[in-house]
């Protein structure tokens, strides 16, 4: 047992906030006394869908409007079937899906599917803006392994507003090998946790507006499910956490405040072979982790964030959160719980090796940019054979904390700065963090979906970073192009001007 700072500091006090320097940032040291949290974890609804001429077919709508997210306080906000978040959507490998996103908003959006792979049409990109009033569809089968996938809009330049806002859900992919001991009853021991930050004004009274950073836009009080000082009352011994950062810029360190292990089993794109006892697993915004939290009888605990190391300067990581704990979720359980076994081994897809990479290239990010350039909506940036499996090194030679996501697949992290990555980063994944000066080697596995005329993007996931146009395009091809610059030993310079910039060159 151990007495945490927070409890000498302030008791069971409530949200402690300091103005610093003209910002409203929560007090480092303290966060809102989760031991004390009393409102039930709200649970997202399961989307609701019928299944016509063989297709899974799910109706979307964005909309917006007001939600009290904090008692007696109303904000801004945006949903998907409502005016905050977004339904769980649920189908199983191998389902044909069909989506109607409808948007009811006043301003163009998308609905892009975060970690899916598929067409690239499909894929709810800046290319595939909704006007108000319009319906998009999209529509494709499910291959790839069980996941917790998500979707949000992809708007160009507008995606930090949207996603802040709170227009995410999740979109879990089911598979037939999923171990029977895992636990799987949605919302009874199979619990999602979507955080996002919001800001409140000091004294908790009124809505503020959150704080810049290096990193974008940070808010002082997490939110679950779009739940304020959230409490879930567990009746399993065993739950397991889908946990989404669905946040515009802030990172989230996770532990327990019990000091138990953490119990790793699925990163963004499935589950690993074997469960991993970590102590902490960090989020940033994009990122999943599936972990399994044992809960013996009389349990009263704390899911918390605490001070992470961002890699900027102290004030930038200051600024960017970084030094905050904020108690997320608290997690109770009777006195009459009865334990659960744990797995041993999970059914995981085996991940590419670096033997299987024939093309490597290599991308540099600038403190908006990738290899020096911002998003060009008319411009291709990398042609890849469909298909092919690539390694990608990603370096951050900026002043800023980064992440890296690819559209349209699913990756494994071969190296971190030469070394093998830890825990968290060794399944498949979609979104990678990289403090500043980190360097990863990815081995990317391509989709056979060609499609020369409609590119993928690629971009930093810290949401203000990719509306400046940290982001950039691919597209899939028969033959890869003629563009070698592009590729080969040279590393590429993907992107310098060395003459790949041409869509439709192949
Ligand atoms: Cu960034």
């Amino acid at each position: 047992m151990r007495i945490s700072r927070r409890t000498l500091l302030l008791g069971a006090g409530g949200l402690a906030v300091i103005g610093v320097g003209g910002y409203w940032l929560t007090e480092g040291r303290s966060s809102g006394g989760g031991t004390s949290f009393t409102t039930p974890l709200r649970i997202p609804p399961l989307a609701e869908s019928e299944v016509v001429d063989g297709e899974r077919v799910f109706r979307l709508a964005a909309r917006a409007g007001e939600t009290e997210l904090v008692p007696g306080v109303q904000f801004a906000t945006m949903g998907f079937n409502g005016v905050h978040l977004g339904p769980t959507i649920r189908a199983a490998r191998g389902e044909r899906v069909r989506m109607h996103v409808t948007n009811e908003l006043d301003v163009p959006t998308t609905a892009h599917w975060h970690g899916m792979i598929l067409p690239a049409t499909e894929d709810g990109t800046p290319h595939q803006s909704i006007a108000p009033a319009a319906t998009w569809t999209a529509a494709w089968q499910i291959d790839q392994p069980a996941a917790t996938l998500w979707y949000h809009p992809h708007p160009h330049g507008q995606t930090e507003l949207q996603v802040g806002r709170g227009m995410a859900g999740l979109f879990l992919v089911d598979d037939d090998d999923e171990s029977p001991d895992l636990p799987s009853e949605y919302g009874v021991d199979d619990i999602p946790l979507i955080i996002q930050d919001i800001a409140v004004r000091p004294g908790g009274e009124s809505a503020g507006t959150p704080t810049a950073s290096p990193i974008g836009r940070i808010g002082n009080t997490p939110i679950v499910n779009g739940t304020y000082r959230p409490h879930l009352r567990a009746s399993s011994g065993l739950v397991r956490l889908r946990i989404l950062n669905a946040s515009a810029a802030r990172c989230y360190n996770l532990e327990l405040s019990t000091g138990e292990p953490l119990l790793l089993v699925g990163t963004d794109g499935g589950l690993l072979p074997s469960p991993q006892s970590v102590q902490r697993v960090f989020l940033s915004p994009a990122e999943r982790a599936e972990v399994l939290v044992q809960l013996p009888p009389g349990s009263d605990l704390v899911l918390r964030s605490v001070p992470h190391d961002l890699g900027m300067s102290s004030g930038d990581d200051t600024a960017s959160g970084a030094d905050n704990t904020l108690d997320i979720l608290r997690i109770t359980t009777p006195s009459d719980t009865t334990a659960r076994e744990v797995p041993t081994t999970l059914p995981s897809a085996v991940l590419p090796a670096l033997a299987d990479a024939m093309t490597e290239r290599r991308f540099m990010l600038g403190n908006t940019t990738i290899n020096g350039r911002v998003m060009d909506m008319d411009r291709i940036d990398t042609t890849i054979v469909a298909g092919a499996t690539e390694r990608w090194t990603i370096m951050n030679t900026s002043d800023r904390a980064h992440n890296f996501h690819i559209h349209g697949a699913q990756f494994a992290v071969h190296r971190v700065n030469g070394e093998k990555p830890a825990a968290q980063n060794r399944g498949w994944k979609d979104t990678v963090f990289l403090a500043r000066d980190d360097a990863m080697e990815l081995i990317v596995p391509f989709s056979s979906y060609v499609d020369p005329a409609t590119p993928y993007m690629y971009h930093c996931h810290l949401l203000w970073h990719e509306d400046q146009g940290m982001m950039a395009q691919y597209v899939l091809t028969t033959d890869g192009g003629d563009d070698g610059a592009d590729a080969g030993t040279d590393m590429g310079m993907d992107g310098m001007g060395m003459g790949m910039d041409h869509p439709g060159h192949d």
